[in-house]
């Protein structure tokens, strides 16, 4: 969306304001302040002309404009009905120069987990993938992804739903009573389920991409996918949906969608907030933990996450720190 357009969207968001105000604050032509209002309206935006000037009397459920419509946060927003991956997108944009750009969907067709696994995307959820520039080392670049799941995180909780984080950066909701009767301190372990399972439901999948440079991150692209309005039923095993978490309700996937770019946002200003904010959100912190690396599984409690994002697992062999790798949570039996 162009400089203009956003620029339009937000004085409108402040408004209400008149057409010669808004040429000369937008610096085009009255003439062409009107088409852009008639283009916005075109969009679904209901904009009254009254004495006082253009009001918004209500705004389109989801999309581009209606995002952009009184965000808090320096990003554009490219929306489409379906696409193959938003991350795919936003890596072609970063080729293009474009940065600050959330690429957003309510449908992928070919939407990718890590290590090539799939990522089940119907129309309803939350899909969408952020592409920045940070001037950070590409070292640093799992700061971001925590404070992609930190931010994500935030806002589930602002809905309702009483969603956490399993390291690195899956989000989940524990299972109604899960391991109440288990007893601690008991040292045989047991896996709870299958994979997507362990640890609780899946609510909401992060995938980081990047390129760089030694010193220097050339763009990331933080995908985050989120089971929003979707029946659980039409995702895999072990995974659920706000909307199942809600006993079916609906969220406003506009709101959260500028909710989730905001906390982003403000994250991403204060790196050093991230991971007090990270171990609060936590729901590895303090568990037993298997983390398969590779140099090998590493099994113990997870006691911290250290910066850039790297998990502290107390095992019989002192305190390993682990960078990478799938983590599983074990409960005693
Ligand atoms: C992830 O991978 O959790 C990262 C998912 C990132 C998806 C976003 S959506 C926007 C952007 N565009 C993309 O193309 N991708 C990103 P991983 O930890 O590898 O988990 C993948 C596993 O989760 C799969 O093997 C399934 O078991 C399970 N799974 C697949 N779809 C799911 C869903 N919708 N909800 C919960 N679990 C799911």
């Amino acid at each position: 969306m162009n400089e203009t357009r956003r620029a339009l969207l937000d004085a409108l968001a402040a408004g209400p304001v008149t057409g010669p105000a808004l040429a000369e604050r937008l610096g085009i032509s009255r003439a062409a302040v009107w088409k852009q209002v008639e283009a916005l309206r075109d969009e679904g935006f209901d904009i009254e002309s009254t004495s006082g000037g253009y009001v918004v009397a209500d705004v389109p459920e989801y999309g581009a404009a209606a995002i952009e419509y009184g965000l808090d946060a320096p990003f554009s927003v490219e929306y489409h009905d379906s696409i193959g991956s938003t991350n795919d997108r936003a890596r072609e944009l970063a080729a293009s120069g474009a940065e600050n750009v959330a690429v957003v969907a309510d449908e992928q067709t070919g939407s990718r987990g890590r290590l090539k696994r799939a990522w089940s995307s119907p129309a309803g959820g939350v899909w969408m993938s952020l592409l920045v520039r940070p001037e950070r080392p590409p070292a640093h670049v799992p700061v971001f992804t925590l404070a992609a799941a930190v931010a994500v995180t935030r806002v589930c909780r602002e809905v309702g739903v009483d969603a956490s984080i399993k390291w690195p950066n899956d989000v989940l909701v524990s299972r109604a009573n899960e391991g109440q009767s288990a007893q601690s301190g008991d040292d045989v372990l047991v896996e709870t389920g299958d994979e997507s399972e362990r640890g609780g439901l899946k609510l909401v999948g992060i995938l980081t991409e990047m390129e760089g440079e030694a010193d220097r991150v050339s763009w990331l692209v933080a995908g985050i996918g989120v089971n929003a309005n979707i029946d659980a039923a039409d995702l895999p095993e072990g995974a659920t949906s706000i909307r199942e978490q809600l006993g079916g309700e609906d969220v406003d996937r506009r709101v959260f969608v500028q909710r989730l770019l905001e906390e982003f946002t403000a994250l991403r200003e204060n790196p050093d907030d991230v991971l007090p904010a990270w171990r609060e959100h936590s729901a590895t912190l303090g568990q037993r933990v298997r983390v398969e690396t590779p140099g090998g599984d590493v099994e113990g409690t997870a006691v911290d996450v250290v910066f850039p994002g790297a998990l502290v697992v107390r095992t019989n062999e002192g305190d390993v720190t682990v960078h990478a790798g799938d983590c599983e949570h074990l409960r005693p039996v």
